[in-house]
């Protein structure tokens, strides 16, 4: 057993054959059968009616990344399919999240016949039905948490409702392959990853995309997979990972100038590239004005146009980077009011509730605590996001306390919630004496990285460990960077670099080998000094120097052993 194998057992993946699977995606064999979701035969069968009765299909997407690409996605292959569709992108600040009445009203009056929403529905049982009563039938596709009762007459294409079917032994039937009944595998696709579903589903049925060109929009799947944060585990893992070989030769006229003005080099794109340089762009628009420039981006077919979308977003996304900072700064002094609590709960009026996502994702990472971020509106409500870590979910803390709330729903990591002003303070009293009920064990308080294996010896950490670290990406949540814990090893050098002495850079030896290490912007962080006895906790990047090639350590944590 190598320390490659080690690791993928630590992670879960038992047999040779789940390490290989694991090693070297492929996507026949990976992509599970569409029709094996929920619901997956009445829309195809709706679709293909709208299809052949030259209906007006409305896409309903959401102006995140996953809405994005998944109401592109559909908006592309409906049009290969023949189907007659537009896309209707909500408004973040106008109408918010999901279906509204309002615009039912607004897709009855454009002749919508049909509404296929995408990343967004399952809960919106009100609009369906007032829809149905405008005469416009619905076709729900969507991944977020769904509520117990199912409407029976309209399709809800969601794998969440497979974990309502069969809520004690989901886990077990769909181990059990041998079960009579055929059950999809799998329930952490994204919006994107549905829609995606609905693709190879519809192309068995209607002319337009014959099997295998539907990869191509694997570019757009990855892109959302890897920015909705789901597990990047089993179907999602292939998805990215062929989806950035996608990419690399998208045809796609926005998203290469998008590439373009993010400065990603397409040879070292990987999913940090989606998460970090093309997503932030992509969402800036939405959080600031419209998500309309994002999608006309992703839709675009002329080159023109194309770049002026990119460059509006890469402006507008530095625009966002400094609002951004500013209420990071001034939710940093809040929080310190609220040392004391185990859930944070910052709020303020003049903080854009398109932006107050990401800095609580910031606030958790600086305080290790799962935290909520909330804009003060005009009308006496209270509306923020939520980031979550470790066992506290986010979707059951706003479940467990929704007496206090008008409305709130998500994912465990990350939520959203509006609530009355009034009612914040009480609230904030609520959600942590729900943390304290939950009574979290250690482990799922931890916030640090947990490492995958540990290393006895220095000198198995080579260049010949790093090829084969090489096939773990792509990298991302559910799939992290692996992280080595060497233990009882000796400081044998200590040195502070850079302009301002920020970074450290350290020698361990283990007795037989020594091990360079490094902390980047740390120095203050990491004291452990020379001769010390010390555990280690690191993750391996490669150094080329001068043509030379070394392995050295990214130092994620240090623990003296030194009494
Ligand atoms: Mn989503």
């Amino acid at each position: 057993m190598s320390l490659v194998d080690d690791i993928l057992i630590a992670r879960g993946y038992k047999t040779r054959q789940d390490r290989e699977k694991f090693l070297l995606p492929k996507y026949e064999r990976d992509s599970h059968d569409a029709f094996l979701l929920p619901d997956m035969d009445k829309a195809v069968a709706r679709l293909v009616r709208a299809h052949d009765e030259n209906e007006t299909v409305v896409i309903y997407g959401d102006y995140d990344i996953d809405g994005l690409t998944a109401s592109t996605i559909l908006f592309d292959s409906f049009e290969k399919f023949g189907i007659n569709a537009s896309v209707y992108i909500p408004n973040r600040f106008i109408e918010g999240y999901g279906l509204t009445i309002e615009a039912v009203d607004k897709i009855s009056d454009m002749g919508g016949q049909l509404i296929v929403t995408v990343d967004c529905g399952s809960l919106s049982h009100k609009e369906i039905v007032y829809a149905k009563k405008l005469g416009i039938d619905v076709i729900v596709t969507d991944h977020h948490s769904v509520s117990d009762t199912k409407s029976t007459d309209i399709a809800m294409i969601n794998p969440k409702w497979l974990l309502q079917e069969y809520p004690e032994d989901y886990e077990d039937l769909i181990l059990k392959k041998s079960s009579s009944r055929k059950i999809y595998p799998f329930l952490d696709l994204a919006g994107c990853g549905v829609a995606f579903k609905l693709v190879q589903a519809l192309q068995t049925k209607l002319p337009g995309l014959t099997s295998g060109q539907e990869k191509w929009f694997l570019d757009l799947v990855a892109l959302g997979t890897v920015c909705d944060v789901v597990q990047l585990k089993n179907e999602n893992r292939m998805f990215v990972y062929w989806g950035l070989h996608v990419m690399q030769q998208t045809k796609r006229i926005g998203l290469k100038m998008l590439i373009s003005v993010a400065q990603v080099e397409l040879n070292k794109l990987n999913a940090r590239s989606l998460g970090f340089g093309l997503g932030p762009r992509l969402n800036a628009s939405g959080r600031l004005e419209t998500a309309q420039y994002a999608l006309d981006l992703l839709t675009s077919t002329s080159r023109t146009q194309a770049r002026e979308l990119a460059e509006l977003l890469d402006t507008m996304n530095a625009t966002r980077k400094t609002e951004q900072n500013r209420i990071f700064e001034e939710a940093e002094q809040q929080s310190l009011r609220y040392v004391n609590d185990k859930v944070l709960v910052v709020n303020d009026p003049l903080w854009n509730h398109g932006i107050v996502g990401i800095v609580a994702a910031k606030l958790l990472e600086k305080y290790h605590k799962p935290t909520f971020v909330l804009q003060e509106l005009t009308d006496g409500t209270a509306k923020g996001s939520a980031r979550s870590f470790g066992g506290f979910s986010a979707v059951e803390a706003i479940r467990a306390t929704d007496d206090l709330l008008i409305k709130g729903g998500g994912h465990k990591l990350a939520a959203g919630v509006t609530l009355k002003v009034e009612n914040i303070v009480a609230w904030r009293r609520a959600i942590n004496a729900y943390y304290r009920r939950l009574n979290l064990s250690d482990q799922e308080k931890l916030f640090s990285p947990i490492e995958d294996v540990t290393v006895v010896d220095f000198s198995l950490v080579d260049e010949s460990l790093w090829d084969s670290l090489i096939k773990f990406e792509p990298y991302g949540h559910g799939n992290p960077e692996p992280v080595f814990r060497a233990k009882e090893v000796v400081v044998a050098d200590r040195r502070v670099m850079g302009e301002n002495n920020q970074h450290v850079k350290y020698s361990f030896s283990d007795r037989k080998t020594q091990f360079q290490a490094i902390a980047w912007n740390s120095a203050t962080e990491f004291t452990a000094e020379i001769g010390e006895t010390v555990d280690v906790w690191f993750t391996l990047t490669l150094n080329e120097w001068r043509g030379r090639r070394t392995i050295e350590g990214q130092i994620k944590r240090i623990l003296s052993k030194t009494p």
